[in-house]
């Protein structure tokens, strides 16, 4: 998908699938694997020719504790597999915490922003304003994956995850970004049984009236559930709650395994 065709994508009906590309040497589940530029891009066109419609391109992990990267070595990183991909006509999405990285991965021709801090930084909605392109506004509870999960006590968590999403949309679309998809931020400063209460009522969230993503991909609450203890082994977990998020609305999933959840939603748009 080009990224007008993406855009036009997401006014529409189909099911978009997000393809992670991890520029890193420490991400969860595939740390390392795609850490060179030639296997970076090598893993995104593989994802797009899996059946991705986007692929996002991430150079800090933000698993809880994982260390943070400075702006330049984060750059370093992911500019280049942006360019390549970009260049190759592919939809590709940035994703990063820092404005820096935000604005030169936008002007090298990524045509999504994908904030897991939620565009708290106003830096962050003016470069996506600038570039005229549309954002993903993600809740986490704090502006710190290093500190997030001591920061599970919610009074109620899917209403605390709507109104932060409803908030900090508003925000970014009164300073000029054209559209938000928004994302309730699986594991990001949640317990189990929080990830679970998101999933069940999904309808909130999709009720904000955005588009919603998720990215529940390979995460430690569905290793919790299943007790399968190697993240890249979950993706019969992860497609469980994947499907059950697609079916309460959810209009984009971030996956790790495109060709999987390809054929899952086809069969499952047949009997669903
Ligand atoms: N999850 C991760 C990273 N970015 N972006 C959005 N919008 N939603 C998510 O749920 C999300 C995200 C974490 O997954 P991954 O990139 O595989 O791991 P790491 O952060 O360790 O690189």
């Amino acid at each position: 998908m080009t990224p007008d065709q993406f855009r036009a994508a997401l006014a529409g009906d189909d099911t978009l699938l997000m393809g992670v590309v991890n520029v890193t040497p420490d991400s969860f589940s595939d740390g390392g694997r795609y850490y060179e530029l030639a296997d970076a891009v090598a893993h995104g066109m593989r994802l797009l020719a899996e059946g991705a419609d986007i692929v996002d391109v991430g150079g800090e992990s933000t698993r809880p504790g994982a260390a943070p990267v400075a702006a330049d070595e984060e750059l370093r990183r992911v500019l280049p597999v942006v360019r390549d991909l970009a260049a190759a006509g592919a939809a590709v999405s940035i994703d990063t915490r820092h404005a820096e990285v935000a604005e030169a991965a936008l002007a090298a021709g990524a045509c999504l922003l994908n904030d897991v801090s939620g565009l708290r930084d106003a830096a962050m909605r003016r470069a996506a304003a600038a570039h005229g392109v549309p954002v993903v506004v993600m809740h986490m509870p704090v502006d710190d994956p290093a500190v997030m999960q001591q920061h599970t006590s919610y009074v109620d968590v899917v209403d605390a995850v709507v109104a932060f999403l409803r908030e900090q949309a508003a925000l970014a679309l009164a300073e000029g970004v054209p559209s938000v998809i928004v994302d309730p931020g699986f594991g990001f400063g949640k317990t189990v049984e929080q990830n679970l209460q998101l999933v069940r009522r999904l309808h909130d969230v999709v009720n904000l009236g955005y588009p919603v993503l998720v990215g529940a991909s390979r995460k430690r609450f569905i290793g919790v559930l299943s007790g399968v203890t190697a993240p890249e082994e979950r993706l019969g977990g992860t497609l469980a709650v994947h499907l059950a998020c697609v079916q309460r609305g959810a209009r984009v999933v971030r996956v790790h395994d495109v060709a999987a959840h390809r054929q899952a939603l086809a069969v499952w748009g047949h009997v669903s």
